[in-house]
């Protein structure tokens, strides 16, 4: 097992206030009285989640499979987590120390957590294939809503017959605030060039719809991600080479570490109320100032700063749009 350095990575508890669909697993406490025994218990990092199977690095860099108990929804790639030990390589995950953050996503059905304790959301897009407004403008949302920093990366920037009309594309959104960076993982050398500064002593979650180039911009990143990638698989037991789960890896170039995700088609927002969703359009906040009502929806209240703000041409329809869709989508939920 390669070494890694190791000061960040088991920071102490944070205090900050439960953002997570569930943060305690249902299990009995340790025996009473008993103090913890450093041969049967230890703290951990989940670096892969699947399913209820996990896996779970250790401080001395040596990992474990291991599994919750509970029913309820468990841990997210990026957890600190505390385990009973089970045998040589295996364990049972009975706590998740307190979270940061977490990065989840919501519809009516059910809860699809990203990662945990992240601090940077890398949202990677590309002129080819075309990438969708949509889920780039979600993303960020969900972002804002958890506290995490986003950055756009603008991945394939060697197609340059394509890319002055997605740099025109992402023009509003840039204007906005959102930082965006290019990059294009097809040169390995260049892409850890643009990147490597940004993931510093950082913890990055890699977030895009397939074909935006991650698993590229991952393996230029992490050489040997690949081969991480298969012995992750195999301790599962989920057979060959899987890109159907998220995992965590430890740059070797820089301190830092970096989730890589499946690619998502959806990227529902059910659980965030109005305040938080508005957090995530920043080109509306001083219109909000001018509302004439306290409590305005921003949807067809008379004296709407927003909707006067679309009027002159100073919100982009398309973004009021996405606002609106993600508010429908909330209260679709509140009404069962
Ligand atoms: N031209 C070009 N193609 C790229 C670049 N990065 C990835 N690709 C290609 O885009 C396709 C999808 O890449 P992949 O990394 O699998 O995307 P993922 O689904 O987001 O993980 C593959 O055929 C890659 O070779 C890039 O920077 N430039
Ligand atoms: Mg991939
Ligand atoms: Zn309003």
């Amino acid at each position: 097992m390669r070494p890694y350095t190791r000061e960040t990575r088991y920071a102490t508890r944070t205090a900050g206030h439960d953002t997570s669909p569930s943060n305690q697993l249902n299990t009995a406490p340790p025996d009473a009285g008993k103090p913890a025994d450093a041969n049967t218990r230890a703290c951990g990092l989940i670096t892969a989640a699947y399913g209820r199977h996990f896996m779970v690095e250790l401080p001395d860099g040596s990992r474990r499979t291991c599994f919750t108990r509970g029913k309820k929804t468990g841990p997210a790639v990026g957890d600190h987590v505390e385990i009973a030990l089970q045998g040589a390589d295996e364990g049972v995950i009975d706590q998740i120390l307190e979270r940061r953050n977490l990065l989840y996503r919501s519809d009516d059905a059910r809860t699809k957590q990203f990662a945990a304790n992240v601090d940077q959301l890398l949202v990677v897009i590309a002129p080819e294939p075309v990438y969708s407004d949509d889920l780039l403008g979600r993303a960020l949302v969900a972002a804002a809503s958890a506290g995490i920093d986003p950055v756009i990366v603008l991945n394939k920037c060697d197609l340059t017959h394509s890319l002055d009309a997605v740099r025109a594309r992402l023009a509003p959104l840039q204007s906005t605030g959102a930082r965006v960076v290019e990059t294009s993982g097809a040169q390995p050398d260049q892409a850890r060039h643009d990147l490597e500064p940004l993931l510093t002593g950082k913890c990055s979650l890699l977030l895009g719809q397939s074909g935006m180039g991650k698993s590229t911009l991952l393996n230029a990143l992490v050489p040997d991600a690949n081969a991480h990638t298969q012995e992750h698989s195999l301790a599962l037991g989920t057979g060959k080479h899987t890109t159907t789960s998220t995992r965590l890896y430890h740059l070797p170039n820089c301190r830092g570490t970096l989730i890589d995700s499946p690619g998502f088609q959806a990227f529902g927002l059910s659980h965030l109320g109005q305040t938080e969703i508005e957090r995530g359009f920043p080109e509306f906040h001083d219109a909000i100032e001018q509302c004439r009502f306290y409590n305005c929806t921003h949807r067809h209240e008379p004296g709407c700063g927003v909707l006067g703000a679309i009027q002159r041409g100073e919100i982009q329809t398309a973004r009021h749009d996405l606002y609106m869709r993600i508010l429908a989508e909330n209260e679709g939920r509140s009404r069962y």
